[in-house]
């Protein structure tokens, strides 16, 4: 459906993605209701000029009639598909897709999607950088933060837009078909939401459903799910780029030693050497792999590739250095998540390891965390809702003091207390941050003050 006018749209959700899905569709002659669960004074300013400009606005939940009553609906990201008006409407027949999908029928030009449970922002940010200063005009957003259909206005025939694509967001589409997808991995996530981790991974891979001789799928060699996205790739003749941190690979990217290769056709060329990237941790190898081999493909030549990895520090909130206090160097990796993403944080680091792990638990699994943790924490401190059952998993299983507090601040003081020169700090939590604050950047923000007053009180008590 590429003609709205008089068309009438219902956009479910009045947040980023819902207000510039209901902004677009309204300039392209749509007749747009717009429908959310919360009250009108709960909603955001932006639905009070939606309103002027005709849309309707439902507000305080979503009538089965309206959305019987659509031509097509467009749901944003964080409303199940599930939810019982979507269904009843999706059982009569009417249409629905997510604002990924919408906006990629509009979207000039060609698209990278970047997909995984853990390294997204990181690798869409980075992709971002090689392609713009390789030259080419690139555009950055989706679940990043920037709802993808407000790039349509600005995108051009000659240019690239690279999103970061949720398993929420990817639930929805239907024609979608990007240039080049990268699925960097699966490990549980967002269970609550997707009810089983099959579920999940169903969701993740329709972003290769639709690829076939055009298209360029960059996976990671080392994924469990890789052999699933292989077949499925491999049924529609699409090309495929591996990448892996651990071994070297028949046609794609990996490490040999210090060198970074690409091998394409049994020839060998050398990147640039690991000494390049400037983030650490295995994880980050492999974004900076995926990413890499993303600019390889869209042209980019390996000089001006390596010139931005070696300027790329890295994003806000994930294995970002705060500051050294008394000999103890402090980590700030809020934006880890869940239990796979603080699982390579805390491998990032040797022995002398202080963890502060504990918020509001997605329904993971924290077991795979006492691993992790053994051969190097010094110590353990828990915050939050999940306090208790993350004490549960690792009881019995580490030798190192694990213990509870009430805020994020004092269980900083408390590890800063404990912790010797030369050992690190580490606000990895393994879980979301709603219990405390009001996102994971708020509970960063958070740390990296408590730290800061550490450093000033460490300067005034100086001799
Ligand atoms: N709502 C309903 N009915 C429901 C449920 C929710 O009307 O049954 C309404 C809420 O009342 C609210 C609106 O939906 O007003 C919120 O919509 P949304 O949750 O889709 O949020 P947006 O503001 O549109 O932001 C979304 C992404 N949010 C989610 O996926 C939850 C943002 O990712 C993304 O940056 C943005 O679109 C632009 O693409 C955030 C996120 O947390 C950062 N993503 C998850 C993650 O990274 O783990 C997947
Ligand atoms: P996402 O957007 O998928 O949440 P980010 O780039 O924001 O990914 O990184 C989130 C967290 O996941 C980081 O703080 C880090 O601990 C971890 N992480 C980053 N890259 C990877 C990766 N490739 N594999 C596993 N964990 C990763």
């Amino acid at each position: 459906m590429l003609e709205y006018a008089g068309r009438n749209i219902v956009v479910v959700g009045a947040g980023l993605s819902g207000v510039e899905a209901a902004r677009f569709l309204l300039s392209r002659g749509a007749r747009v209701t717009l429908s959310d669960s919360r009250p009108l004074d709960k909603l955001p300013a932006a639905v009070a000029a939606l309103r002027e400009r005709g849309a309707t606005i439902e507000a305080g939940g979503h009538g089965i009639e309206t959305f019987l009553g659509a031509d097509e609906i467009v749901v944003s990201p964080g409303v199940p598909i599930t939810i019982e008006p979507l269904w009843q409407a999706r059982q009569a027949g009417v249409s629905l897709i997510g604002e990924i999908e919408l906006a990629f029928r509009h979207l000039r030009g060609r698209i990278v999607a970047v997909t995984g449970s853990n390294g997204k922002s990181t690798t869409t940010t980075l992709i971002g950088r090689l392609l713009a200063e390789g030259g080419l005009p690139t555009q950055v957003g989706g679940n990043i933060g920037v709802a993808a259909v407000a790039l349509v206005e600005t995108s051009r025939d000659d240019g690239w837009t690279v999103l970061e694509c949720s398993s929420f967001q990817l639930e929805s589409v239907v024609a979608f078909r990007p240039r080049i997808g990268v699925l960097l991995n699966i490990t549980p996530d967002h269970l609550d939401r997707h009810g089983t981790l099959e579920n999940y991974i169903v969701a993740k891979l329709n972003l290769f459903r639709r690829f076939d001789g055009e298209t360029l799928a960059v996976l990671n060699a080392d994924d469990p799910t890789t052999p699933r996205a292989l077949d499925l790739l491999a049924a529609r003749g699409a090309p495929v780029a591996l990448f892996s941190s651990l071994r070297e690979v028949d046609e794609g990217l990996f490490a040999r030693g210090d060198d970074i290769i690409c091998r394409a056709r049994d020839a060998e060329r050398l990147l640039c050497r690991r000494a390049d990237l400037a983030l650490p941790g295995r994880h980050n190898l492999e974004n900076a792999l995926a990413s890499l081999a993303v600019a390889l493909a869209a042209g980019v030549g390996p000089e001006d590739a390596r010139a931005t990895l070696r300027r790329f520090s890295g994003l806000e909130h994930r294995l970002e250095f705060v500051a050294e206090v008394g000999g103890v160097r402090y980590f700030n990796d809020s934006k880890a998540t869940n239990v796979a993403a603080a699982q390579v944080a805390i491998e990032a680091f040797p022995a002398g390891l202080h963890v502060i792990l504990g918020g509001l638990d997605k329904g993971s699994d924290f077991a795979p965390l006492a691993a992790a943790l053994a051969p190097r924490a010094a110590s353990v401190a828990l915050i939050g809702k999940s306090a208790e059952k993350i004490a549960a998993a690792l009881a019995g299983r580490l030798a190192q003091p694990v213990t509870r507090h009430d805020s994020l601040e004092a269980a900083t003081r408390a590890l800063a207390a404990r912790a010797a020169p030369g050992d690190t700090i580490l606000l990895a939590p393994a879980c979301a941050s709603f219990d405390m604050f009001d996102n994971f950047e708020h509970r960063g923000r958070v740390f990296k003050a408590v730290v800061k007053g550490l450093t000033s009180r460490a300067r005034s008590e100086a001799p």
